[in-house]
């Protein structure tokens, strides 16, 4: 068995596999579970991040006005699926990934500079103040994820670079730092390789630790004649070197195939932000943003999607 290294979440939301259905990820049967009716001024509500937070849930979510500007709020659940959310705008910018590290929560999103995207760093204890740091990096990039505590004495993002438009490429890369605030140190993780991802790659929820690696998930993306499709994909890191993929599924886990994926703002979109683990039972709870307008859900476990990691493995061929 696969153990997960991490949180014990007796409440993390859960529907067992449909039986019969033989691929490693399934979804929420009430799909979406967050759109634009639960927040006033919405366009859409999509990418957005979760976190385990005093026995319930708490979460930032990317809300997209009805202006169309790009704004970040919180909200609060119980369960994790039925959701309350505050309309004050906590930072400007999109997708948001949330990171328990030494007691605080941290917030990594894209933050809108003029002179293009970076990666936004604030922290918080109860996701009302919020202690802002500064970004990652210069601008251009998207996608910063931060793992949940230090490997070999530093933090750790992973970081896509890219540019101002819709970019056409991108590589996953991992920089470093010991105080969250000088980031260098920087590895190339990886690019690109299959056809479900042919045009770019980025990282998606806060990595997941287990005995067989970090196990992340990503976004992948395929440029068709009707523009990109956004699917998801998974891989397992090094422990200790986390630049290192040590196994990689060839295929996507989770693509755009129900109807509120592939129609919206914007068509044939997975984009996963976030994903709850438990160590005891090794439920993973994946929320991902659908078509652009909604968020939606997916489960697995640790052992299926690793399983499914191992036996579609494009390392190890
Ligand atoms: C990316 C990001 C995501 C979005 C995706 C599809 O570049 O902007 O927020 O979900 O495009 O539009």
């Amino acid at each position: 068995m696969v153990r997960i290294t991490g949180e014990s979440i007796k409440n993390i939301p859960w529907q067992d596999k449909p039986a019969g259905y033989r691929y490693p990820v399934w979804r929420y049967t009430d799909n979406p579970v967050i759109t634009r009716d639960d927040l006033f001024m919405a366009n859409s509500i999509f990418n957005s991040a979760v976190v385990p937070y005093r026995g319930g849930f708490a979460g930032v979510f990317r809300a997209d006005k009805m202006s169309r500007d790009h704004t970040l709020v919180t909200g609060m659940s119980a369960d994790g699926i039925h959701w309350d959310l505050d309309e004050k705008v906590i930072f400007r910018g999109y997708d948001p990934r949330l990171c328990l590290i030494e007691g605080k929560y941290y917030l990594s999103w894209v933050n809108l500079t003029p002179h293009g995207t970076t990666i936004g760093i604030a922290r918080t204890e109860d996701f009302i103040s919020w202690e802002q740091l500064e970004d990652a990096c210069y601008p251009v990039a998207r996608n910063g994820v931060l793992f949940p505590r230090k490997i070999g004495g530093e933090y750790c993002l992973l970081i896509r670079p890219c540019d101002k438009g819709h970019t056409p490429y991108g590589d996953i890369f991992l920089s470093r730092s010991k105080d969250l605030t000088y980031w260098g140190r920087h590895r190339f993780v990886m690019s690109p390789v299959k056809n479900w991802e042919m045009t770019k790659v980025g990282a998606g929820p806060t990595p997941i630790e287990t005995s067989e690696g970090w196990l992340m998930f990503y976004h992948g993306v395929l440029t068709s004649c009707n523009g990109f499709t956004y699917s998801m994909g998974a891989a397992l890191l090094d422990l200790d070197e986390p630049w290192k993929v040590l196994h990689r599924a060839d295929s996507f886990l989770l693509a755009p195939h129900e109807l509120y994926e592939c129609v919206g703002d914007v068509p044939n979109v997975v984009f996963p932000c976030a994903a709850l683990a438990d160590a005891d039972t090794g439920r993973i709870a994946i929320y991902y943003g659908a078509a652009d307008t909604t968020v939606a859900m997916a489960f697995t476990t640790a052992d299926e999607v690793v399983d499914y990691i191992k036996r579609h493995d494009l390392i190890s061929r």
